[in-house]
């Protein structure tokens, strides 16, 4: 699916709303970085009371890395882009 517009938080709505409005959709796929995964995770429960199948492909780089590498490139320092506490990135996060 395209990322709507670059709207952080589109994607997984909008699987659900692709295999309501189109019912011969056929398996839905969702790819989206760990940062956007924490915007709307909780639509996984819409999708799940609805029983709308949709897979979700999670990439894990640890933050908004498309963010970080910016202000790195741009200052040459980074600020609250990685998840990470104490200097020790997160495990899984889910
Ligand atoms: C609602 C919203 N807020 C902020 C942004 C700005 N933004 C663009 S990419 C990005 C980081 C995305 O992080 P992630 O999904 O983990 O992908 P990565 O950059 O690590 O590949 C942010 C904050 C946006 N596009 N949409």
């Amino acid at each position: 699916m395209e990322f709507g517009y670059s709207c952080m938080g589109f994607d997984i709505p909008s699987a659900i709303g692709l295999s309501m409005a189109c019912l011969d959709a056929g398996e839905i796929y969702v790819m989206i970085g760990d940062g956007n995964y924490l915007l709307a995770n909780s639509e996984l429960l819409t999708a799940v009371q609805e029983c709308i199948k949709i897979t979700v492909i999670l990439i894990e780089n640890e933050g908004f890395q498309s963010i970080h590498s910016r202000q790195m490139a741009t200052t040459g320092t980074g600020f609250g882009k990685e998840c990470c506490v104490g200097g020790q990135t997160f495990a899984a996060i889910d």
